[in-house]
């Protein structure tokens, strides 16, 4: 029952990704149809088993009138931009100097929007945008429409995880595209396309528009100890984090992390725009403030 469930589902997202969003569908209608409804009588035999993912979890269309502000309960930090070689030295040396073994974790920068997601009792209550970091708006209908991010965790956890939302540079394009044809203006860059999609009042355009996430925060996360702890810990709740990172308490492989990827930035599915560095351990974190 559940394996037959998690094909269901498997294959119909399968074939919606064909239908919406690579136009190109490879079943008919009424057998896509057929599939959902042997899906939707055994979600309704056994509720248990609904999975996040699941198609029959996808919500409908919406026009908002606005957004309404939303009070961050813990601030987001912006970060200092642009370290140097030697920027990075002295920051490894004030690091070394309180913890000599401390170690780093280096993560990609996405260049997109930063967000704050908002669980209850494993029930998605709130997506918000960052605002000025303590005051954002209140996104969760358009962050509803965003494939990846889960409605409902596996467990009844009440957590907050914070992240960014970006547009993959094919789903751009193809937007851009889209929008010359039909004589409208088109968006300079990913990221503000991710940033008009984020604030747009029909949700359908959000639903339609592959917006994704890399989520890489939990706020005031008690069990954990490091952050890649916290990295592998949001994968298992089902919310993507991403692959591309590095552990380590040299320099010279922070440094080599940096010109590799610098070397890949241009083919990479999405915008970056840099690289951050992160003492492992939370505590030594807020101990280094
Ligand atoms: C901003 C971003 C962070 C990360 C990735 N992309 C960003 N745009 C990350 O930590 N992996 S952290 C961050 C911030 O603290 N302002």
């Amino acid at each position: 029952m559940k394996k037959r469930i998690q094909e269901l589902v498997d294959e119909l997202n399968q074939y919606r990704k064909e239908y919406y969003t690579e136009d190109q569908p490879t079943v008919s209608d009424s057998e896509y149809d057929k599939l959902y409804r042997e899906l939707v009588e055994l979600e309704k035999a056994h509720p248990e088993l609904i999975l996040p993912n699941s198609p029959t979890q996808e919500v409908g269309g919406l026009v908002l009138d606005g957004f309404e502000k939303y009070q961050h309960e813990t601030p987001l930090y912006s970060l200092q931009d642009a370290f140097s070689r030697e920027e990075l030295e002295e920051f490894d040396r004030r690091v070394k100097a309180e913890f000599p073994n401390a170690s780093y974790m280096a993560e990609l920068k996405i260049d997109g929007l930063s967000i704050s997601l908002v669980y209850v009792d494993g029930v998605l209550q709130v997506g918000a945008t960052r605002g000025d970091g303590s005051v954002g708006e209140n996104i969760t209908e358009n962050v509803k429409r965003i494939k990846d991010i889960p409605h409902k965790l596996e467990e009844p956890l009440t957590i907050t995880v914070r992240g960014e939302a970006y547009l993959p540079r094919e789903s751009f394009d193809k937007i851009n595209e889209e929008r010359r044809e039909s004589g409208q203006s088109e968006f300079a860059n990913p990221r503000n396309a991710a940033a008009g999609t984020l604030r747009q009042l029909n949700t359908a355009v959000v639903a339609k528009r592959n917006l994704a996430t890399f989520l890489y925060q939990e706020v005031a996360s008690t069990s954990m100890t490091t952050q890649n702890d916290v990295l592998e810990e949001l994968s298992r709740y089902g919310f993507s984090v991403n692959p591309r990172r590095i552990t380590t308490s040299s320099m010279e492989d922070i440094w080599a992390f940096i010109q590799e990827v610098a070397a890949e930035r241009d083919s990479l599915p999405y915008d970056i725009d840099g690289i951050v560095i992160k003492v492992n351990s939370l505590a030594m974190q807020e101990e280094l403030g």
